[in-house]
């Protein structure tokens, strides 16, 4: 039992701790923005502090990123980010681009200094990486084109309508200047349970009309999760029971 405990204890602190290294489909894009030239993310892992994720808009060729557009550089900062928390990424194209939690950078890379969202024909990558060139775990994209002709998923390890979400899926507009996750935030079980959710665009709210979204804030509601004990709890309430039961007969006894 005391082995047990302190196996618990163990798992929690590194739970606490977000000690894992977030996986692919663990930060997934809630909001695009081509107007404004931002995004959000949600988290389905804690983030653990520190954490540095990298963007491109370059197009992915199945084993690199070409050139002519641009990389940005997220740091998560000193705290573990909750699982569930969205974060906003804002005027990812000016000098006073900025995050909602962490500090977000441009990385100048072979010169370009093309940093915008494309209103048409855009893909964005997030992904962990050796740099911002050199990916090794791609966590989502989106695109306002296609993942055929504008910058493929080939070898990322994405998937399209589950982490890499293509928002003119349902050609409400060919090409989309924004597009933002309109499904549950609350309600389900697990974080997993959201991640189909969110990469079903059909749960999306779609830009139809080649609107101005130029202010238009995104949704940073976090999701939440329902408690579900787990079996382990379970387990601890059953003995807590019967400790109790076992003195109470003790006492009559
Ligand atoms: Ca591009
Ligand atoms: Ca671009
Ligand atoms: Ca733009
Ligand atoms: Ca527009």
């Amino acid at each position: 039992m005391k082995k047990s405990f302190a196996l618990l204890a163990a798992a929690a602190a590194l739970a606490s701790q977000g000690a894992v290294a977030l996986g692919t489909g663990d930060l997934v894009f809630t909001g695009f923005n081509a107007d404004e030239d931002g995004w959000a993310m949600v988290a389905f892992a804690n983030i653990a502090a520190n954490t540095t994720v990298y963007f491109s808009d370059n197009e992915w060729s199945g084993s690199a990123f070409n050139t002519g557009e641009s990389y940005h550089r997220w740091v998560s900062g000193n705290s573990v980010i909750a699982a569930g928390t969205v974060i906003r990424f804002s005027k990812t194209d000016a000098t006073d681009l900025s995050a909602s939690l962490g500090t977000l950078a441009r990385q100048a890379v072979s010169g370009s200094s093309n940093y915008g969202t494309a209103n048409s024909n855009e893909v964005i990558y997030a992904y962990l990486g050796s740099s911002a060139t050199a990916p090794t775990t791609f966590l989502s994209a989106i695109t306002n084109g296609s993942f055929a002709v504008d910058g493929g998923i080939a070898n990322t390890g994405l998937t399209e309508g589950l982490n890499a979400i293509r928002l003119n899926k349902n050609a409400t507009s060919t090409t989309p200047d924004f597009g933002q996750y309109n499904g549950p935030r609350s309600g389900q079980a697990s974080f997993a349970a959201y991640k189909a959710l969110v990469g079903n665009v059909s749960n999306w709210t779609v830009d139809t009309t080649n609107g101005n979204y130029a202010t238009t804030v995104p949704n940073t509601t976090a999701f939440t999760i329902s408690a579900v004990p787990e079996p382990e709890t379970y387990a601890l309430m059953l003995g807590g029971l019967l400790t109790v039961g076992f003195a109470a007969r003790r006492r009559r006894g």
